[in-house]
């Protein structure tokens, strides 16, 4: 199910509206001493291809967003645990500024949700009169908030609230617990009360449970889809987020002080930044043209010439990935954010110039851009990603074909701009085929002769807040389990084959892994050396090395799954994951994030059940 859409002229916040709480914040902030501890949840079983060195050299720009706008509204002490970098924090044993923090906030995205789930676990260990308030958030929550709240009488854990939305939703919930805040209450007290007394449910973007006398969600109440800023120059400046990095240990427990400056470039070299969201195309497997309401934000080419120049000052960070999910969708925008950071760049004293950058694009949008790539390359692009997904269009029209990469691939290496393909395998796709261009190695053959110095092959798999989503489960195509292993969350990356109705599956996953040792080898990597084919030579060796490490990791964790596979007793799915939890908006209308299925519980009324004994009933 796709993410629904709010009223006509409501999706969005008006001009101004963010930039107005920051300062009403900011005001109130004074009179709290809030600490807070934001974590960013990370599986490390999911390291692979193709993410292997970005996964943990690049600081997530959510939680750094979220750490950025405390920060920003005047909660200072706040900081910021990857879990990238700290595998055994355990909230149980955190300390900030010598004590219990007041907030424990924690990001995910689908794939590390056991880990997400371990943490809140662990921070309910805290006896609740210490404990701090628990807030999840981030791409898990979005889609799928119910997961943060247990349902099972026998283990009562759970955050406090999911926020199924951006920092305005944050903020607007920071406000009202502070507005009913008395004194220097716990905060979770008064967040306990602004909740009972309702004072959540105009607050668009939260779910929160009401739970028995033993601590156990009895239902969810959920204020429906967020409103979303237009303007991304609203949003605090992320130069504050880089300041409150935990540095990586092997401790439970947290530093004295966050990450010095000077270390942040070495640690995370990668600077990812928002620059814009959301995309004109409209691909039935992918959630993001819903998530933004079919929007497409950006920010100001002057604000992300600034960030990125404060960036490289304060933390001398030279690598930048734009968060775009793509870059080139409106073809004037671009053009102008690129003609902007290419007159910064050149504002720069000549040893300087060195920042680079690369983001997401599509073939079709490249083609429009033709005569704009010098300009690209001027404003310091290195490297587009380009989602290919099948160069035959036979899974996915967005404009793609055989000829039209080869063409957009040309273009940007006579740019000398790194083509970075992003290719989907899929049930009907043979590994060669003859005389066509269909199979997977002749793609991936044809996309080297293009120029292409990295690749990505993902197996297709649902993805949360799609279209495709129900249906896919509904048919059967999705595995519960192989050869009695069961499939876990964080193999739904597209790297593990969980999702196919192939009588052999596990020839799938070999074909994922044959196309990857058919890019990255030694032979390549040798051959990119001396008879470099193009003037990016450095960066396709380079690129060979990271592909052959990560390649060593992708087998390991990939090639017993392909024996699970091949032994047999495959056993499926036959419906998605919704919430076994009853949800309700306040109203007690249907939840705007209930997938269909999701029980439904009546509103409780002066006179009516207690919430814990509510009737449900099936929604749909
Ligand atoms: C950059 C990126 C990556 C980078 C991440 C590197 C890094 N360390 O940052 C790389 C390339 C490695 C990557 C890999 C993958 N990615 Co990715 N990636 C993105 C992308 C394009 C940008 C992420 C980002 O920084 N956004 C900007 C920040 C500011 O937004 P945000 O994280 O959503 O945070 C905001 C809110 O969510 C909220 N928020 C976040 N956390 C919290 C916490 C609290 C408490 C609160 C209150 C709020 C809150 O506030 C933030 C500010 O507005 C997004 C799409 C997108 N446009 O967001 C996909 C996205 C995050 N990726 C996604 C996926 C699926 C993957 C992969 C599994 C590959 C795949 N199959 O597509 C792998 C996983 C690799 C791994 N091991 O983790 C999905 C996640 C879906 C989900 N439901 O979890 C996304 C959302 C794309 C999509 N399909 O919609 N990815
Ligand atoms: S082009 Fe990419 S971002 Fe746009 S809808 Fe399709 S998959 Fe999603």
């Amino acid at each position: 199910m796709e993410l629904p859409f709010r009223a006509k002229d409501d999706g969005l916040l008006k001009n101004g509206e963010l930039v107005a709480l920051r300062k009403r914040l900011r005001n109130m902030a004074p009179a709290h001493d809030v600490t807070t501890v934001v974590a960013c949840a990370f599986d490390h079983r999911t390291r692979a291809l193709p993410f292997i060195y970005a996964d943990l050299r690049m600081a997530p720009a959510g939680v750094r967003a979220v750490g950025s706008a405390l920060v920003d509204a005047g909660f200072h002490k706040t900081r910021i645990v990857l879990q990238q970098w700290n595998k055994n924090f355990a909230p149980s044993q955190m300390r900030l500024d010598g004590r219990i923090p007041d907030m424990f906030l924690v990001s995910s995205m689908q794939i590390h949700s056991a880990q997400c789930q371990a943490l809140i676990r662990d921070a309910c260990r805290i006896p609740p009169e210490q404990r701090p308030l628990i807030i999840a958030g981030g791409p898990k929550t979005i889609y799928e908030p119910w997961d943060v709240f247990s349902a099972d009488p026998d283990d009562p854990w759970g955050a406090d609230i999911a926020v199924t939305g951006e920092e305005y939703v944050l903020l607007s919930l920071l406000e009202v617990i502070l507005s009913e805040r008395a004194g220097s209450e716990p905060l979770r007290s008064a967040f306990l009360r602004a909740r009972d007394r309702g004072l959540l449910d105009e607050i668009p973007g939260l779910v929160y449970p009401r739970t028995d006398a033993d601590g156990v969600a009895c239902e969810l109440i959920d204020t429906g889809i967020q409103r979303l800023v237009s303007d991304l120059d609203e949003t605090p400046h992320p130069a504050l987020g880089y300041r409150l990095l935990e540095p990586p240990s092997r401790h439970a427990t947290l530093a004295s002080q966050a990450l010095p400056a000077e270390r942040v470039r070495k640690l995370t070299p990668i600077g990812s930044l928002v620059m814009t969201f959301g995309c004109k195309f409209n691909c039935p497997y992918c959630p993001i043209p819903s998530y933004n309401q079919r929007n497409f934000r950006t920010k100001s080419a002057d604000r992300i010439a600034e960030e990125m120049m404060r960036l490289y000052h304060d933390f001398g960070l030279r690598y930048y990935f734009g968060t775009d999910d793509n870059f080139f969708n409106d073809k004037a925008r671009a053009i102008h954010i690129m003609a902007t950071l290419m007159r910064a760049r050149e504002k720069l004293p000549k040893g300087h110039r060195r920042i680079r950058w690369g983001t997401e694009v599509t073939i079709h949008d490249t083609l429009q851009m033709k005569d704009y790539l010098g300009l690209a390359r001027g404003a310091g692009i290195r490297a587009l990603w380009l989602g290919v997904e099948d160069m035959t269009a036979t899974l996915v029209k967005k404009g793609q074909s055989v000829d039209k990469t080869a063409e957009a691939f040309g273009l940007l290496r006579q740019n000398l701009i790194c083509p970075m393909p992003m290719l989907m395998h899929h049930d009907t796709q043979p590994l060669v085929t003859r005389g066509t261009h269909y199979g997977l190695l002749n793609q991936v053959r044809l996309l080297r002769k293009a120029g292409a110095p990295s690749l990505q092959v993902l197996m297709i798999t649902p993805a949360t807040g799609s279209r495709l989503y129900e249906q896919t489960y509904n048919s059967g195509l999705v595995y519960a389990s192989a050869d009695g292993r069961p499939v876990e969350t964080y193999m739904i990356d597209g790297n593990y084959v969980v999702a196919s109705h192939h009588e052999k599956p596990w020839r799938k996953q070999l074909s994922i892994l044959a196309a990857y040792l058919y890019f990255y080898n030694p032979l390549r990597f040798l051959k990119a050396l001396v008879r470099p084919k193009t003037r990016l030579y450095l960066a396709d060796s380079g690129l060979q090395v990271i592909g052959m490490w990560g390649l060593l990791k992708t087998l390991r964790r990939t090639l017993p799954w392909a024996w699970r596979l091949a032994r047999g007793r495959i056993t499926r799915r036959d419906t998605y994951p919704a919430s076994s939890i009853p949800m309700r908006a306040p109203d007690g209308t249907p939840a705007a994030h209930a997938l269909p299925g999701t029980p439904v519980s009546e509103p409780v009324t002066a006179q009516g059940p207690d919430s814990s004994q509510a009737e449900t009933t099936a929604r749909h």
